[in-house]
């Protein structure tokens, strides 16, 4: 009864975690105002490299606030 419990939890969590992850302070582990492209994947997002160039409008290499919103609001444009 006890591993059922605590398998539950792990799974709330775990499913918690990936939709807290849906925004920026979510992504942004290390709470320093700009998400990397590991923090992105950390989070459970697939963001590949050229995706994630595109979303870095001022090329610093990581996304602020801003540019991860836009990313995320374009979302997935083709071509
Ligand atoms: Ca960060
Ligand atoms: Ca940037």
């Amino acid at each position: 009864m006890k591993s059922i419990l605590v398998a539950l939890f792990a799974t709330t969590l775990l499913v918690s975690t990936v939709y807290a992850a849906k925004n920026f302070e979510g992504v942004d582990a290390d709470k320093d105002g700009k998400v990397t492209q590991s923090e992105v994947q950390q989070a459970g997002l697939t963001l590949d490299k050229d995706t994630f160039t595109k979303a870095d409008a001022d090329g610093d290499g990581t996304l602020n606030a801003d540019e991860f919103k836009n990313y995320h609001v374009s979302g997935h444009s083709h071509g």
